[in-house]
Order: structure tokens, then sequence, then C-alpha cells
């Protein structure tokens, strides 16, 4: 039985891989950080009992700021496969807390892969760094390709500018079989709340519903490549299946703004838009109501968007939009969720958590989640 060791498998991406792995056969080893609450809702659906005999999902607490942690978990799981998905993964968070930004995404990536030099694992492991489409930043080019130069806009960027060459720098000093996915933007319904598409699909199915009024949202011209979670794990496994090495830009090809990406989510819950205004005086007006039982908690002329300027960036990536080429042609990997069916998929998932908050409201009862929905 093939053995993995996922890090950050408590995040999106990770939870999806597990499954993946899962249903592969593998026997799946993730490492959890220890938190004063738990924290892992994404995975709870895989859990497996560790008292009952044959679990081949297994949870080990730790940390990528603590080198001997990971050395011992190396070392007790012997893993065939490594995916490194554990980051301080928020960009504008990022500009508050960089230096320990740089400390889990970029030291961390290498104490990992010292770890795994260290004890003599440098020719039996296969390495997944989790790259971004971030280190574009600045774009020189598009769409951006494998050969494009990087540009890095914010700490998390930056950091994780080291972690591509650290990997790379580890292939070739040590024959470490390492591959970095340069991956665009992905989402799902278990995207993080305060990312931006995960932060307007909650934010109107809770408008919706009538638990809350308006949504704040910064940059609305942001212009990004948007995938499915669930696509792109598939591509992080077969990136380390190939004969040598090699690392691969993971993208849909296609681009749409926040603004856009808005107007969707609406459609979805029946509600069309109008914006109006520029800028910091941008909103978004409900036109029309299509769907009252979707959506009984709005009527037309609501404004229910707004733009708030503390959601700015002091450096911005305006534009983001990949070439999936290579990927395509030698992994043979294709997106098969389109933008439409992806922001659908959320938006359902967090209508149904609306209306059960919407009920529990009505009932005079606690809700289980804090409703407000405009951090990050
Ligand atoms: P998430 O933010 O959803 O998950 C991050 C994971 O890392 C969580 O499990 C988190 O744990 C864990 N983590 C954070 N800090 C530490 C630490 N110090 N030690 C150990 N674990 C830690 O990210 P995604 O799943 O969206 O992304 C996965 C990876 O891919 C990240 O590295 C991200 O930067 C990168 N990436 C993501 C893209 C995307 O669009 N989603 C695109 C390109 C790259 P906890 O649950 O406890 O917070
Ligand atoms: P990003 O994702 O920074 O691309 O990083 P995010 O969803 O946070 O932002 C995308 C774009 O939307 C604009 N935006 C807002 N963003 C947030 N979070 N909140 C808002 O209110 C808002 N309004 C507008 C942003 O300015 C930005 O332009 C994600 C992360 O998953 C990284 O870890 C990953 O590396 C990259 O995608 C690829």
């Amino acid at each position: 039985m093939r053995k993995a060791l996922i890090t950050g498998i408590t995040g999106q991406d990770g939870s999806y891989l597990a499954e993946f792995l899962l249903e592969k056969g593998y026997e799946v080893h993730g490492i959890k950080r220890r938190a004063s609450s738990f924290n892992t809702q994404r995975i709870d659906h895989i859990y497996q009992d560790p008292h009952v005999e044959g679990q081949n999902l297994i949870l080990h607490y730790g940390d990528l700021a603590d080198s001997s942690n990971l050395t011992r978990i190396l070392q007790e799981v012997q893993p065939d496969e490594v995916y490194n998905l554990a980051a301080q993964s928020h960009v504008a968070v990022s500009f508050e807390s960089p230096e320990y930004t740089a400390d889990v995404v970029a030291l961390g990536t290498l104490r990992l892969l010292e770890a795994i030099r260290l004890l003599g694992m440098e020719r039996k492991v296969r390495f997944y760094q989790a790259s971004t489409s971030e280190l574009y930043g600045l774009v020189q080019e598009t769409p951006q390709r494998e050969t494009t130069p990087f540009y890095p806009r914010s700490p998390y960027a930056v950091a994780k500018l080291y972690s591509y060459w650290i990997t790379v720098n580890y292939r070739e000093a040590y024959g470490l079989y390492a591959c970095n996915g340069i991956l665009f933007n992905h989402e799902s319904p278990r995207r993080g709340e305060t990312f931006v598409t995960r932060k307007i699909t909650r934010g109107l199915a809770n408008i919706a519903q009538g638990l809350e009024p308006c949504l704040y949202l910064g940059n609305m011209n942001a212009l990004r490549d948007w995938g499915h979670a669930r696509d792109y794990v598939r591509v992080q496994w077969l990136m380390l299946q190939q004969e040598a090495p090699e690392d691969f830009v993971i993208a849909t090809g296609r681009q749409c703004s926040v603004r856009e990406f808005v107007r969707m989510s609406a459609d979805a819950l029946g509600v069309t838009l109008r914006f109006e205004g520029e800028g910091v005086d941008e909103v978004a007006v409900v036109e029309a109501v299509a769907d009252v039982e979707c959506a009984p908690g709005v009527r037309v002329g609501d404004v229910i968007v707004r733009v708030d300027p503390r959601y700015f960036r002091p450096t911005e990536v305006e534009t983001l939009l990949g070439d999936p080429t290579k990927a395509r042609e030698r992994l043979g990997w294709e997106p098969e969720i389109t933008l439409e069916q992806m922001c659908r998929e959320m938006v359902e998932e967090d209508l149904k958590a609306a209306r059960r908050n919407a009920l529990l409201k009505a009932h005079g009862l606690e809700l289980p989640l804090p409703l407000e929905n405009n951090h990050g």
C-alpha cells in the first residue's frame, strides 16, 4: 500500500487530496495543527476511529515551524509521496503578518525538504510543492506559462518564491523527485470563508435569507483564472506519477473579474444586480428577484454590495490568466468543472447553511456560526 503524507490536510486542498488518495488506495497521513477548538471540519467525513483496526487515514499533530516534529513524523510514516500544502495562504493577511508568513511558507518548505534529506529519503520520496500564480504578481506576459518571469507582489508571494526555488534546488542538488505545481486560484464549497469567491457566495446567501444586510468587498476589478479545487488536486497527484519531475502551470485559461463573480453568484440565487458608481463608490443594487424562495430577504432597490477600501491591498495583483498547455500535453490533464458549475455548487451549499441559520434564528435559537462575513 502506498503511503502519502499531506501537510495542510485540514485545508481546502488537503481535504480533497486526502479523499482522492484514499480512493486510490493510499494510506494517507496528515499533519494537523493543535488549535484551541476543532479544526478538522473539512475532513470529518473521512475521519476514521483510531480504535478500529485497518485505519488508512492517520492524523499527526505538527507544524511547519517545528523541524524536529517534521523529522519525527517523516521517519515514523516513511511516505512514498509528500504533498506540502500547508501555508498561511491568505495574501492580505501576509501584509499583516509578513514574518510569520515567511517562516511557515518559505522556511517551512525548507524544513520539510531538509528533513527528507537528513533522513536519507531523497531518493525514495516524491515531493509536491504548492506553488502559486501569485508568483507572477505584476504580470510580465499574458497568459502566464512556466517560462513567464516572476514578479511577486506580497509577503506571501515572496515567501512562495523562496519555496519554489528551494524545491528546484533540492531537485537539482540532491536528485529529489520534486515538483512545483504553479496553481492558479481554485475554489469550492470548502474554500476558506475570507477568500473572495467564498466570501461572495456565503455573503449573498446570508443576505438572500435576511441574515445580514450588505456585503463589503475590496477591488471589484481584479481578474482571476478560477478553477475547482477537485480538478486541481487530481493534477497534484499526476505530477508525482511521471518519469521525471517537472514544474507545471495549472489553470483553466479563462478569466473573470470579482464583479462578474458577484453577478454570477447573484444570478444563481435568482437575483439580478445592477452595478452603479465607480471605485470606492461602487454599489450593487437589486434590479429584480426571480426566485423569492431563494431570496426572501431582498427587495428591488436594495443595495447589497458596497466597496470598502479596508480590503484593498498595499500592492495588488490586478490580473492573472494561466496557460495550462504543458499540463494538458504532458499530463493529459484538463479541468472538468466550469466556473458556472463551481459558482452554482458554492451558492447552493452556502444557501443550505443560510437556510438552516435562518430557521434557527426564526425559532430564537443561537446560530452555530458567526454571521459576520466581513473579515479578509
Ligand atoms: P488553506 O488555507 O485552505 O489551507 C492551509 C492549510 O495549511 C490548513 O490545513 C492549515 O491548517 C495549514 N497550516 C497553516 N499554517 C500551518 C503551519 N504553521 N503548520 C502546519 N500547517 C499549517 O489553503 P488551500 O487549501 O487553499 O491551499 C493549499 C496550498 O496551496 C497552500 O499552500 C496555498 O498557499 C497554495 N495555493 C492555493 C491556491 C488556491 O487557490 N487555493 C492556489 C495556489 C496555491 P489550519 O486548518 O489549522 O488552519
Ligand atoms: P488571492 O485570493 O489573493 O488571489 O489568493 P483572494 O480570493 O483573497 O483574492 C482574489 C482577488 O479578489 C480581490 N478582492 C478581495 N479579496 C478578498 N479576500 N476579500 C475581499 O473582500 C475582496 N475584494 C476584492 C483581491 O484583492 C484579489 O485581487 C488566493 C490564495 O488562495 C493564495 O493562497 C493563492 O496562492 C492564490 O489564490 C493563487
